[in-house]
Order: structure tokens, then C-alpha cells, then sequence
């Protein structure tokens, strides 16, 4: 870089500069100085970031060590661990943090020079961060967010110390020897005094992230151990799934079934401390551990679970083989009271929820699930316990992370989404979806599979139908339904003309009620309206 005179640039570098001030005495080392401020600002951000939305591997330091070992050839790779042994981390760690301090300072001093080029500098570490962290296999939409929090972080605390050193210097000659020397030392005070504040914040930041790290690894580690009855089979009954190409799996593996919930970031609940109170309307309260919910009699159930904001055709539904405790079973244990309608359930996180109280007695299987596919909840889906009620959108009965259930009235409470204006009461509407064809597909003319799914849980689905091109509704074949409580697969084989068609469908459910063709958005209690596609045909 080319330099305007001993010192550096300093003021008079574009940044607006006083007429008649020199710059700082060793700019250079300020400039960088706050260089290194920024980015361990930004590191601290990323960490903290990393540590509440739960993933250790988004943090861009691990990312970026992460993708360093995968891409280094193998022989590197066991010459590292053969000559540092288990301590080959922390280095590879340091030395990537060493990396990004020292690109910090150059980033000081680029920004020093021209403001621009210090955010370039910081933007491409935030880049690298951000494809490290977004490239790991189990990798979330949220991985990128700490590298790109860092990046913004860094640029901003960059510019806003760059200006502090940039002030402009008494010049001496206006204000006279001591007078100057004296104001150029509290400046210098002044100076430490906020990098020194940033460096605080930023270390606070960071440990504040590792705790919440260290915890969630924690409880990871006892959700691997968690000890969760086997079911007899996790496989699919047989029948149920048609294994047509690109039609939904009946079964929904668990790291890919759909999730929604208010919490920011993920709770994290320790199983060995977990307590599900149950109490309200009951004449014996209980006070339950996970060992005490193990020693009742576990069951195994299918269900398939639906948000209430699901639009038509969407996927927002998800079939699991859930292990748990009939809630029939220990609310006949709490004694419930004449006169209780609902249930309250709250979450660790504070969310609460609505339920019926007949969903949970009238013999379906609601129950506390903690087994999902045979593997103990994952975190994100409630982990250690959670409710499922087949039946009931998620919103008014699936409550993750449940801690406490009360018995009560719904003339006595509103739960998180009423007070939001959606329905006290959320039973599932009927709904099926196409899932082959894709919408907007091209497909060659003559036999044409098209195929999807159908739910109307706890109540079944008897029949589906299809039309094409504005033609009669033709009965779809359906796969087999070994629970009401689970969505049903459907077929069809459309002899298709070339051109472009619109294909619909539509489900009966079991007491042969046909779903409802009137079009509604999923506010406030479903969507509802045929599911209908357009394919060309030739
Ligand atoms: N604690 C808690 N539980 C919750 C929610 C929530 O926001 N917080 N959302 C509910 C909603 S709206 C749905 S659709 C289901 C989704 O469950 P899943 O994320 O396991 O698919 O969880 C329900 N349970
Ligand atoms: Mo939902």
C-alpha cells in the first residue's frame, strides 16, 4: 500500500480529516491494533451465535477446521495426529484463530487506508466461515448465520474504531506544548479504555456461547445413552408404502421430518433432572420422572403429526412410530375431577397449549411419547418428552419439551396461539396431496403414475379420487392402513393426452365424509380446498 507519510494515512484518508491535525502517532499500529479488536469481536459474536441456535459445528473456526481436515490429503492428516495426538485439535483451532487475528490487523490497516477494504477483508473470512459451515452433511439453514453475525460484527466494530483512532491530533502549535501532549495522552487512554470494553463484551460473549455449547453437548451425550424401549419392528407395516419413485415415504425418517416451533433456540433439557408435573383438576397429582414414566406400560403407535399452517399441497406433515405413555392411562391415575374439559401443557421454554380433554380419554393414543423411529426424541422434536395426539394439529396438542400438564376448563385459560387469534380447538381436516407428478412437470402422453398421500388421523381415509383435464373423478387405489392414526398412500394411472392439464384429488375419510372443496387459508384452524396441479403432457 502506498502511504501519504510517517504514521500512515490517518485522518485525510477519505474519512473526513481536521484541517490542521496530524495523524496519531503509530496510526499504523492502532489501525491494526483495532484490526484485531474487530475480528476477535466477531469471533465472539460467531460463538455466541453457534452456542443459541444449538450447533456447535457453525461456529466458522470449527467450520473452517472442519473442511481443513476433510480436504488435506490422508498422509497430512495422520502426520498431524501422529505427531500432536489427541492435542491435534486445539492446534489446528489455534492456529486458525492466530490466522484470523492476523488477517484482523491486516484488516485494520487495509481499512486504515481505504474503510472498504477492511470490510472486504472481514466479508471474505465471513464467506469462507459461511461455506465451511454450510457444507457440513448435517448442516441446518441456520449453520451459516454465526459466520455471517461474525463478519457483520467485525466490519462494524472496524469502522467504529478506525474513527476513534482517526480523531484528529491537537496539532501543538495551536494549543501549545503541554496542553497537547497531555490531551494526546488521555486520548490514548480513552482509546484503550474502549478497546478494552470490546475485548470485555467480546470475551463474554464467547464464554457465554461455550457454556451454552458445553450444556447442549452435555445433554446430546445422554440422549445418545437415553434409554429408550425398543419397539418389537421400526419397519414399515407391510402394505402401507406403494415405493413409487418421488412419492413421500410412508414411514418419515427423523432427520427429515418437518419442524415448527416458537423457540428461537433449540431447549435443551436434561433428562436426569427432567419432572412432569400433572395436577389441576385431579384428585392424586403427579410428579413424574423419566424412570418413573419407564416403569408404566410403554406402547408403540404410528402417528402422523400436521401443523395447522400446512397450505394445500404442502408438506408440513410427518409420520413417526412414537414409544411412550398413554396419557388415558395416567390421567386415570391422577383421578381427573368431574367437570375438567382441557388439558394446559407447557413446555420448558414457557409455550402452552390447549388440548381437549377427551382426545386424551377417548381411547385413541395420545400419549408422552419419547421415542421417535425407535431413537430417542432429537432435541429439536422435544427431547426427552413430548406430547403426540393423533387427531389434533400440533398447535392444540404436541406440545416438545413438555414439563407440566394442568386439568383444567378452556373457559380458564388461553394457550400461546389462541391469544393469537387461531381456534381453541384444532382438530385435523381431511387432506390429500399429490405428490407425482411434480407440479409444473413435463411427462411423455399415455399411462401416467400419478400417486400421493391422504390423512384424516384417528378418523382414516376410505377413498381418494382424482380428475384430470376436467374429466370424472376416478377412484385412486390406496395403499394399505395398518392405523387411522397415519396418512394413507394412493395411485392412480392417468392415460394422458398431450397438452396441459390440470390434475386434482381429493379424500374421503373413514365415516366416508369427502374433504371439504371450499378454499380457506391455514388461519385459523386448516387449510382447506382440493390439492391441484398442472402437468404438460408431450
Ligand atoms: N414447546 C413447543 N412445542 C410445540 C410447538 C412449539 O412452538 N413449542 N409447536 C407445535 C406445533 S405448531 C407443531 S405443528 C408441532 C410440530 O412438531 P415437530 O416440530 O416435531 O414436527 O409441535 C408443536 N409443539
Ligand atoms: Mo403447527
Amino acid at each position: 500500500m502506498t502511504d501519504s507519510g510517517p504514521g500512515g494515512p490517518g485522518p485525510g484518508s477519505g474519512n473526513g480529516s481536521g484541517i490542521g491535525s496530524e495523524p496519531r502517532p503509530g496510526f499504523r499500529a492502532w489501525a491494526a491494533g483495532a484490526g484485531v479488536v474487530a475480528a476477535g469481536a466477531g469471533l465472539a459474536i460467531a460463538q455466541l451465535a453457534a452456542g443459541l441456535i444449538a450447533e456447535p459445528r457453525s461456529a466458522p473456526v470449527v467450520a473452517v477446521g472442519a473442511g481443513f481436515i476433510d480436504v488435506i490429503p490422508a498422509s497430512v492428516r495422520e502426520f498431524g495426529i501422529r505427531t500432536l495426538g489427541t492435542a491435534d485439535k486445539p492446534v489446528l483451532v489455534t492456529g486458525i484463530v492466530v490466522l484470523v487475528v492476523a488477517l484482523g490487523a491486516l484488516a485494520g490497516l487495509a481499512g486504515g487506508w481505504r474503510r472498504p477494504l477492511g470490510w472486504v477483508v472481514f466479508g471474505v473470512l465471513g464467506l469462507v466461515g459461511a461455506l465451511a459451515a454450510a457444507s457440513r452433511p448435517d448442516a441446518g439453514a441456520a449453520a451459516v448465520v454465526p459466520s455471517v453475525l461474525a463478519a457483520l460484527t467485525a466490519g462494524g466494530v472496524l469502522a467504529w474504531a478506525l474513527r476513534a483512532v482517526e480523531r484528529p491530533q491537537p496539532a501543538g502549535q495551536t494549543t501549545g506544548g503541554t496542553t497537547a501532549q497531555t490531551a494526546a495522552a488521555q486520548g490514548r487512554r480513552d482509546l484503550l479504555l474502549r478497546g478494552g470494553l470490546v475485548v470485555a463484551a467480546s470475551l463474554a460473549a464467547a464464554g457465554a456461547g461455550s457454556l451454552l455449547l458445553r450444556r447442549r453437548g452435555a445433554v446430546a451425550d445422554a440422549r445418545a445413552s437415553f434409554p429408550v424401549p425398543r419397539p418389537p419392528t421400526t419397519a414399515v407395516p407391510p402394505g402401507a408404502d406403494l415405493h413409487i419413485r418421488d412419492l413421500t415415504p410412508w414411514r418419515t425418517p427423523n432427520d427429515v421430518f418437518y419442524r415448527i416451533d416458537t423457540a428461537l433456540s433449540v431447549p435443551v433439557v436434561d433428562p436426569a433432572t427432567w419432572r412432569l408435573r400433572i395436577h389441576g383438576l385431579v384428585d392424586h397429582p403427579l410428579d413424574l420422572t423419566v424412570a418413573d414414566l419407564r416403569s408404566r406400560r410403554i406402547v408403540h403407535r404410528w402417528v402422523t403429526l400436521t401443523c395447522v399452517s400446512n397450505e394445500v399441497g404442502g408438506d408440513l406433515a410427518g409420520n413417526a412410530l412414537w414409544t411412550g405413555v398413554l396419557l388415558s392411562d395416567l390421567l386415570r391415575e391422577a383421578r381427573v375431577r368431574p367437570g375438567a374439559d382441557a388439558v394446559k401443557s407447557t413446555s420448558a421454554d414457557g409455550w402452552t397449549c390447549g388440548t381437549p380433554l377427551s382426545a386424551l380419554t377417548d381411547g385413541r393414543p395420545a400419549m408422552l411419547a419419547f421415542g421417535m423411529n425407535g431413537a430417542p426424541l432429537p432435541l429439536e422434536h422435544g427431547f426427552p418428552v413430548r406430547m403426540v395426539v393423533p387427531g389434533l394439529y400440533g398447535y392444540v396438542s404436541a406440545t416438545k419439551w413438555v414439563v407440566d400438564i394442568e386439568v383444567t376448563r378452556f373457559d380458564r385459560f388461553q394457550a400461546y396461539w389462541t391469544t393469537r387469534g387461531w381456534s381453541e380447538r384444532g382438530p385435523i381436516k381431511t387432506a390429500s396431496r399429490i405428490d407425482v407428478p411434480a407440479s409444473g412437470a413435463n411427462v411423455p402422453a399415455g399411462a401416467v403414475t400419478v400417486a400421493g398421500v391422504a390423512w384424516a388421523q384417528h378418523r382414516g381415509i376410505s377413498r381418494v379420487e382424482v380428475r384430470a383435464g376436467g374429466g370424472p373423478w376416478q377412484v385412486a387405489r390406496l395403499a394399505g392402513q395398518p392405523t387411522r392414526d397415519s396418512w394413507r398412500q394412493w395411485t392412480w394411472t392417468w392415460q394422458a393426452p398431450t397438452g396441459t392439464h390440470r390434475v386434482q384429488v381429493r379424500a374421503f375419510d373413514g365415516t366416508g365424509q369427502v374433504q371439504a372443496a371450499a378454499v380457506a387459508p391455514p388461519a385459523p384452524n386448516g387449510a382447506s380446498g382440493y390439492h391441484t396441479i398442472e402437468v404438460t403432457v408431450g
